[in-house]
């Protein structure tokens, strides 16, 4: 039985449990007990504080573990890195007060900083030899210029908006973070049947993620065009080409990269194709 560990309830529990749900792992346990076992493959799931989950991996307690990777580097466990995960991106910032005149890293000499995350931040500021203090506090960092704790502050941001709403402006970004599951590669290496069943995970879960990064593309297009479509559509291995009833006209299927999407349909309009429907994948396997 591999061992889990993933957040009880905040921002990355739900979409852990969405990516084992797609990965056609049934866990029934709506009140969220310490443990929950799958019901179809050999996992039992571990509910926990995010901040506990770098530890428990450590010890041997879970096999792995899902949590963001600034909360694995703030730990400072040595773990194994097993697969990124895709959700959960933030960055890890240094902000001030919007008013400041900001003229670079130096700026932070002799300046008191408010954070969450004082190793990582150590770390930045050591790498980029800056002497400054850190107030170490456990939350609302965001108001802590507002009070006069601190001169800036470090603290997780996503949209920004936070931020805005404190009257800071994000000056340094130190980390860019995700989800990512963990643990000691050593350790399972000695354990056949639990390497085993997260390899088998790992195969659902990239199929998954490789899914959701991509997109089934159909069109119609004269077939006096098709070649130059197929050009900018390369497709997994080469595009489907199925001639339509109406004749000179061709149907064209293909995968293309989500990231890219709105580009290639800009392309492929340009070069004639009509009836562009672009279509979710679930699944995808290579
Ligand atoms: O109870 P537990 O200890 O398990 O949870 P927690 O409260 O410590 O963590 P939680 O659930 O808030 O976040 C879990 C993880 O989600 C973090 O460690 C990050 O890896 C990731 N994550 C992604 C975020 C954000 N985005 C995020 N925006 N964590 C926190 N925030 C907060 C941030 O602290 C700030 O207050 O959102 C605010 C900024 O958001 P914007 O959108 O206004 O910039
Ligand atoms: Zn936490």
């Amino acid at each position: 039985m591999l061992k889990i560990a993933i957040q009880k309830s905040g921002r990355l529990s739900e979409k852990s449990l969405e990516l084992l749900a797609e990965a056609g792992i049934n866990v029934a346990n709506s009140d969220r007990k310490l443990v929950a076992q799958a019901s179809n493959f050999p996992i039992a799931l571990l509910y926990l504080r995010d901040d506990d989950i770098p530890q428990c991996v450590y010890d041997g307690v879970a096999d792995v573990g899902v949590v963001g990777e600034n909360v694995l580097l703030e730990t400072g466990y040595k773990l194994d890195v097993v697969e990124r995960l895709g959700f959960g991106k933030c960055r890890m910032s240094l902000a001030i007060p919007k008013s400041e005149k900001y003229d670079g890293i130096a700026w932070f000499n002799g300046r008191k900083i408010a954070t969450s995350y004082p190793k990582i931040l150590q770390d930045f500021l050591n790498k980029n030899s800056v002497q400054a203090s850190i107030h170490h506090i456990s939350g609302s960092v965001e108001i802590s210029t507002g009070v006069g704790i601190a001169d800036a502050i470090f603290d997780i941001v996503s949209s920004g908006s936070t931020l805005i709403s404190n009257g800071l402006k994000e000056v340094d970004v130190a980390l860019h973070s995700e989800a990512v599951m963990v643990g000691k590669r050593a350790q399972l290496e000695q354990e056949p049947e639990k390497i085993a069943t997260l390899e088998k995970l790992m195969f659902r879960l990239q199929a998954v993620q490789k899914g959701r990064k991509s997109k089934y593309v159909m069109l119609n297009a004269p077939a006096a065009s098709v070649e130059k479509i197929i050009s900018v559509i390369p497709g997994m291995k080469s595009p489907t080409v199925v001639p339509l009833a109406q004749e000179g006209w061709c149907s064209v299927h293909s995968v293309l990269p989500e990231g890219q999407i709105w580009e290639i349909i800009d392309q492929l309009h340009s070069l004639g194709a009509q009836g562009i429907l672009v279509m979710p994948i679930e699944k995808m396997i290579l």
